[in-house]
Parts: C-alpha cells; structure tokens; sequence
C-alpha cells in the first residue's frame, strides 16, 4: 500500500447491509481516507435500523469524529423495498438487534443537503461511493444543480450487466437500482460528473469462495476486528451457503459493495472500463431498475458512464483483507 499522500476525502453514502459493513470497514482501516461524512437511505434494511448499524461500527473503531446524516425513509415513489433475507432482520445479521446503540453522531443535517454542502466545499476533489439506492443522490442534485459538477468522482454500485463475458446468469435488475429506479434513472440520465459503475455481475466475478474465506478471514487469530467481521457477516455467509448451488453466482461470499469501495480505495484495483451510455427503466411493469448499456451505438448517444467490466481479484482480497486486519481496534 503507498503511503499517505493527500488524503481521499470521501463521503459514503450507504443502506447498511453486511457488505456495506464491509465497505465501511475498508475505508476507516484505509490510511489514505478522511471521511468526511455517512449519509443513510433506506434500502437492505429500514432507515431508523441503519442509522443505529453504523452508530455500531463508527463506535467500534473509535470514530466518533465521522458525521452521520440521515436520508430518505423510502424510495422517490413511495416504495420500501428491503432483503431481510440476506442481510437479517436489523440489516446487520442480527448482530445489533435489540442492543442499545447510542446514535449520538447523528447530525440535524439531512443528508441531501449534507451531501450539496460537502460537494461545494470541496469543489472538484470529493468522492462519493454511493453503496445503497440512489435516492439521497438524487435528492442532493435536485436541491442543488452544481451539486454533481461539484464532485470529482461519483462512484456507483448499482445496476446489471448483460455483456456475454461475464459468463454469469444476468438476473436483469440489480437491487439498488430496483429498490429506487426513478432515482437510479435520474442521476444516469442527468448528471454531468465522472461515474463509475460497479454492476453486481461484476461483483460475482470477485466472490470469494468458501474455503479461502475460511482460512484467510474467519479462521484467523480472533482479534476484536476479526470478531466484529464475523458477528456481522455470518449471517450473509450462511445465506449465501443456502443458494450454493445457483449457478455460478454464489459459491462463496460475494461483498458488492467491497468490490466498489475496493475501485474507491485503490484506482489500480480497476482492470477494465468501457465508456458507455447506460439508461435505466424508471416504470417496467416487470423490469423496473434495469440498466440498458447501449454497447452498440443504438441510441447513437454520447457515453454517461464507466462501466467497470474487470478488477484486479488480488488487489481486491488484499484490500478487502482490511476488514479483519487488527490496526485500529
Ligand atoms: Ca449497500
């Protein structure tokens, strides 16, 4: 890792699920990061069980210098969609349930506005990795137009890919864009900033499977870290055990939003990109929230987006090892 140099100034903006978990873990591990804020929407989990699941976390790390804002309780139309099934009940695998968490870093500030703020202070040097639906983004650009000229980067996991090398079953609609197509829709199709892309069939490319999860995470030294990574994601692991035999997309533990927040941390983790111009259906009756990557030119549009099509799979695990690496707690 290099040393630090001048620091990523980050904001993440997040649904905290368990790979969201992951993904935070990385950036506070991360000696190159200042995070500058965690901006919350609803998405794996309700909002009120989010705000107290990074409360969790930042308290764990002795980050108490982190602001949290609070986004949107549901998607720009209304809908709550959330996966309880693969992220437990209180979106962190059960592992905050009915603990009293004190959510004392929660800012009056909501995260829209928190997120135009950030931007316009640091004018052409913030990065956004935006891990949950859209709708806080969206709500931020809508309140202020130069709010993703502002940015440097605006990183998204979200959406699906349907190009044939990935050799994977595409299943047509990834989870954040459907759990808020209008705001996923919006922010492709308006906004005038550098996106990147992290499509979940690209995540699948860098599951990592059961037996090197064993050895290189779970059965390591229990440190507090390692047991704190453990508490959490059991829950996602056991999921992903139960679906074992779908074909080709979990046979082992596949962390999205660690994929994204890998591309985040380190440029170098990105292997392949392709210039695209990428839309997503806002009102399908059966296929809201699915990206259409115009790959040939049909639309004859100019590209919007990068989509990431490759990853470095070592510089991944290497980064994604700061989740259980003992430096901090
Ligand atoms: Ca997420």
């Amino acid at each position: 890792m290099n040393p630090p140099t001048n620091p990523l100034k980050l904001v993440i903006d997040t649904d905290p699920g368990i790979d969201d978990c992951h993904a935070i873990m990385m950036a506070l591990s991360h000696p190159n990061v200042q995070i500058l804020g965690i901006s919350i929407v609803t998405g794996n989990t309700p909002l009120v069980n989010g705000i107290r699941n990074v409360h969790y976390l930042l308290h764990a790390f002795n980050r108490t210098d982190i602001p949290v804002f609070r986004g949107a309780d549901r998607a720009i139309d209304g809908r709550q969609k959330y996966a309880p099934h693969v992220h437990g009940e209180d979106g962190f695998g059960n592992a905050v349930g009915d603990k009293h968490i004190d959510i004392d870093l929660l800012s009056v500030e909501p995260a829209a506005v928190a997120l135009a703020r950030l931007a316009r202070e640091n004018r052409g040097e913030l990065v956004v990795a935006a891990i949950g639906p859209l709708t806080n983004i969206f709500l931020a650009h809508r309140l202020d137009p130069e709010f993703n000229r502002n940015l440097k980067t605006l990183y998204i996991m979200g959406g699906n890919c349907t190009v044939p090398k990935f050799q994977t079953l595409s299943i047509g609609i990834e989870f954040n864009f459907a759990a808020d197509p209008l705001a996923a829709s919006r922010v492709l199709e308006e906004f005038q900033t550098k996106m990147r892309i992290i499509t979940f069939e690209l995540t699948c490319m860098s599951t990592i499977p059961f037996e090197k999860l064993e050895t290189d995470f779970l059965r390591k030294k229990h440190t507090a870290r390692t047991r704190l990574f453990i508490e959490i994601s059991q829950f996602l692991i056991d999921f992903a055990k139960t679906i074992e035999n779908d074909p080709e997309l979990f046979t082992g533990l596949n962390s999205c939003d660690a994929v994204c927040m890998a591309c985040v941390l380190d440029e170098s983790v990105i292997k392949e990109v392709k210039h695209v111009y990428a839309c997503v259906e806002p009102f399908g009756a059966v296929a809201s929230g699915h990206m259409i990557s115009d790959w040939y030119g049909h639309f004859k549009r100019a590209s919007n987006v990068e989509i990431i099509t490759d990853v470095d799979k070592n510089k991944f695990e290497e980064l994604f090892r700061l989740c259980v690496e003992d430096t901090s707690i």
